[in-house]
């Protein structure tokens, strides 16, 4: 067996809860009145103090209040949903929950009540936390659910924190707040540091994995204290009080729950909240919070390289961009660098690597190789071990590629309720099978050159194709289905087509219309990110094997093709 070991030293990643090792140990190695958190848009800042006395507060709310009001009751270890575009009440719903002891599933904010009813009911979530903009989608899932009005409003918390007085008056009466909870007390020593919940699940994001639909990733507080802690090292080096990163990253998928609200507190470092990635605001932030790091996906650097908003605002506060969750090509971060130095701004741009079961990052290549290594995600981090491994067996030889399988204090506990899928991705003795191939050169950097597993990432977001394809066959005309990703430089992501088989084999013109109203009739069962933007092909039969499995591959070949024609 080779195995490869990090080649950065081991570091230390206590057995802890999240809230103990954030709020209590690593707490005073930054000023309490640094601000932590800081809405873009009315410029609403909350300290590492006050955050600490909020989650705190919720956590008593959720606990001892919420029940008192006329909510559900919530004891130790239950889990609580959030719903929420990116906003200044994530920290505080997302610190509470924890303090309360609850365990937390982040649900994407562009789900259709469909995709949201799966993770509600799949999570076991009691209650969950609403922004009132997307109240109409939950209102939507219960009533599938045949939930009476009075049993809704027992299980739904609107997201008011940090609102404008103006954006207070537009919440729907008649449910319960985040400011009904807070200010009511606090927690009780003992409840303060429960130390057990060390190897208890803390997040519960949802990932397709290697195959199939959205599965819960049970993420325990020892993975993410472990994750925060082994970045470290490979992250650019940033100043407490004096770095400001930008934070549109969705908090509900693993990267920015991690990676910008987590880590960034353990950094001391503030991050300015944006409810979503828009170029000309992006751009405005950028000058007026003089941000220094921005974590960002790959079309979020080309639409840098492209938009007009570069040139207009100030960007020389700007020190590095951070990409990850698809791959950034050499070109398109040699083209941000050019062009925002045509800016004045000097710039590194480096890449990770990680998956929401690997709580995410594995990989991060340092500011100063970067440049050298423009596609390369990086060294492995300290404290994992990686193993390269072809057809579930053999061992990739030295320099060539092949599955990248993972072991460490990071790698999930399993997906929920699912041993089956928990089985099939982690070995008895402890390697998570990424389904990602990757390769690594002998100076030890890892470069992903291709994916096994069946998923699709459209600007960073899962898209999983069995779902597609499930969603698919429910359409009266269709007889047969699979879902592929096309890449598209233009957009620098990939983007989902369908193939279909028409029950009474259509052609020509025909099924070029059918093609349009098929992309038109998916549009209000699934959220926008996976729309058919690749197109829908209508074909005599889908390519499969003996065992009646999907040749995905052949597919995609034959997608390239069809690009080039
Ligand atoms: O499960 P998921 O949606 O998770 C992520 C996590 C991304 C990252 C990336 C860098 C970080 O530093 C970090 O903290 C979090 O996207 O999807 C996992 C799949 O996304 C692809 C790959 O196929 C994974 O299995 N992927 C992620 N990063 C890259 C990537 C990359 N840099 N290059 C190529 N593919």
């Amino acid at each position: 067996m080779r195995i490869y070991k990090s080649t950065f030293p081991s570091v230390p990643t206590p057995e802890e809860s999240i809230f103990t090792h954030l709020f209590t140990t690593t707490f005073s190695q930054h000023s309490p009145s640094l601000p932590a958190y800081t809405d873009a848009a009315s410029g609403f800042t909350i300290t590492r103090a006050e955050l600490k006395q909020l989650a705190f507060s919720l956590g008593h709310g959720l606990r001892h209040e919420f029940a008192k009001l006329g909510g559900v009751s919530f004891t130790r270890n239950e889990t609580i949903m959030i719903f929420s575009p990116n906003s200044i009440a994530w920290p505080v719903m997302l610190f509470g929950s924890l303090a309360g002891g609850l365990k937390t599933t982040l649900a994407n904010s562009g789900y259709t009540a469909r995709e949201l009813e799966h993770q509600w009911k799949d999570s076991g979530a009691k209650a969950l936390f609403v922004h009132p903009s997307l109240l109409p989608v939950v209102l939507e899932m219960f009533k599938g659910l045949n939930v009476q009005e009075e049993e809704v409003k027992k299980r739904v918390i609107i997201a008011d924190f940090g609102m404008t007085k103006e954006e207070r008056g537009q919440v729907p009466a008649g449910y319960l707040t985040i400011s009904d909870l807070i200010g009511k007390g606090s927690l009780n020593e003992e409840e303060k540091f429960p130390g057990k919940l060390a190897g208890e699940t803390a997040y519960l994001c949802y990932s397709s994995g290697t195959t199939g639909k959205p599965k819960g990733v049970e993420t325990t507080h020892s993975n993410i204290v472990a994750v925060i802690n082994i970045v470290r090292p490979a992250y650019p080096k940033v100043e407490a009080g004096k770095d400001v990163v930008l934070g549109v990253l969705p908090f509900y998928h693993i990267y920015g729950a991690v990676k910008l609200l987590l880590f960034q507190f353990l950094l001391g470092v503030q991050v300015i909240i944006m409810p979503k990635f828009d170029p000309v605001e992006c751009c405005r932030n950028i000058e007026r919070y003089k941000i220094t790091g921005f974590l960002i996906v790959p079309p979020i650097c080309l639409a840098l390289v492209h938009h007009p908003a570069t040139t207009k605002f100030n960007m020389t506060s700007l020190r590095f961009l951070t990409s990850g969750a698809a791959p950034l090509s050499g070109e398109l971060a040699q083209a941000a660098r050019e062009k925002l130095k045509s800016v004045g701004a000097i710039v590194h741009i480096n890449q990770g690597y990680g998956l929401t079961e690997t709580s995410p990052t594995t990989h991060l290549c340092s500011l100063e190789e970067s440049t050298k290594r423009p596609k390369s995600v990086g060294r492995l981090l300290p404290n994992l071990e990686a193993r390269l491994v072809n057809d579930d067996v053999n061992e990739a030889a030295e320099g060539e590629s092949g599955e990248l399988w993972i072991r460490g204090p990071t790698i999930m506990k399993g997906y929920l309720n699912n041993t089956e899928a928990t089985v099939n991705s982690i070995t008895p003795d402890g390697w998570f099978k990424t389904g990602d191939i990757a390769v690594r050169d002998k100076d030890g950097y890892w470069y992903i050159v291709d994916r096994r597993k069946e998923l699709i990432k459209y600007k960073g977001f899962q898209v999983p194709p069995a779902e597609l394809e499930a969603v698919l066959l429910t359409h009266p005309a269709i007889v047969d289905v699979a879902v592929i990703g096309v890449d598209s430089e233009k957009e620098a992501t990939e983007l989902p087509r369908a193939y279909v088989v028409h029950g009474k084999g259509i052609k020509g013109d025909e099924a070029r219309r059918f093609t349009k109203e098929v992309q038109k009739w998916i549009q209000p069962k699934v959220a926008k990110h996976k729309y058919l933007r690749g197109g829908v092909v209508v074909v005599d039969s889908i390519p499969k094997s003996a065992a009646g499995k999907i040749l995905r591959r052949e597919l995609r070949e034959r997608a390239k093709i069809e690009i080039l024609s």
